[in-house]
């Protein structure tokens, strides 16, 4: 039995921060960093069951297609991820009256949908990367076993290598998208890529406004990493934490991302609005086709 100090159980019988019943919670689940985010998903909805708003996680069930789906606001990084997923989780695979683990799990399709800066001069402002592999530099994943068992290490230690990784940072770990969700969005429209969630969005991606970071040639020497034929595209904050708990849970995880900035050109795109509806209706008619 899980004692309520570990599984938070608001009296409503919803969990602690997401605020959603068990039963509340549909199959497929669609995770976005905006608050904002969630109602323009669900503007393209036939009907919404239930809405639920605690702090920055909005959450919504309604209809697609004629099939449910669940959108949730994560709010931005990876350690809300660990919260959202361990939540998630919780909902469907642990007995809300006994406390126990279910013997049989359900395993939930989560697509994040999201907004990134680019890292290679090819990734023009608009485009749509789907994301086959993360690279966690927020070492949210080090923290649970089995991280070695889903991290591609590999991947690691040639990176590591490769930008000389700084050993007074958190090891970053490597990992992969759920094969069958990648086949099922990714064509046409997207560009494969791996993308770094970082644990910050200025110092941490090699951001300078007034204050020097500890490593200027990073991101250089991330654009010019190669493992196989995999190159690093983009920068984000909470892909690595979403595939490597996925991993460990038994959900199927996908984040394709808007590209919003190109750190190479040093451009970006104020009102990215309209694409990123368009990237919502993309990834609607994938999922539930
Ligand atoms: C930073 O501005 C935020 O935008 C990106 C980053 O991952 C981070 O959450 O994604 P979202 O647009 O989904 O929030």
């Amino acid at each position: 039995m899980i004692g309520s100090s570990e599984l938070i159980i608001n009296q409503d019988g919803s969990i602690f921060h997401l605020h959603l019943k068990p039963e509340q919670v549909a199959n497929q689940v669609i995770l976005v960093g905006d608050p904002g985010r969630v109602e323009l998903i669900a503007g393209f909805f036939s009907s919404v069951e239930m809405k639920i708003q605690n702090r920055e996680f909005v959450s919504l069930t309604g209809t697609y297609n004629n099939q449910r789906i669940t959108v949730i606001s994560t709010g931005i990084g990876t350690d809300n991820i660990d919260i959202v997923m361990n939540e998630l989780d919780a909902l469907v695979n642990i007995d809300f009256t006994t406390r126990e683990i279910k013997h049989e799990k359900r395993s939930l399709q989560i697509i994040r949908i999201g907004t990134s800066g680019g890292l290679q001069e090819y990734l023009g402002l608009n485009s749509f990367v789907i994301s086959e592999k993360a690279i966690g530099f927020d070492g949210l994943l080090n923290f649970y076993a089995g991280r070695n068992r889903v991290s591609d290490l590999d991947f690691e230690t040639h990176f590591k290598d490769h930008v000389n990784w700084n050993p007074q940072l958190t090891t970053p770990y490597v990992v992969n998208c759920s094969a069958s969700l990648y086949r099922k969005i990714s064509h046409g429209e997207f560009t494969p890529g791996v993308t770094i969630s970082a644990p910050g969005f200025y110092g941490p991606q090699g951001r300078v406004l007034r204050l020097p970071i500890a490593d200027p040639e990073i991101n250089k020497k991330i654009e010019s990493f190669n493992y196989g034929n995999h190159k690093i595209t983009n920068y984000e904050m909470e892909c690595s934490a979403i595939y490597g708990l996925a991993a460990l849970m038994g959900h199927h995880a996908l984040t394709v991302c808007l590209i919003i900035a190109n750190r190479l050109s040093k451009q970006s795109n104020g009102d990215y609005h309209p694409k990123m509806k368009e990237l919502i209706k993309l990834v609607l008619d994938r999922l539930t086709s």
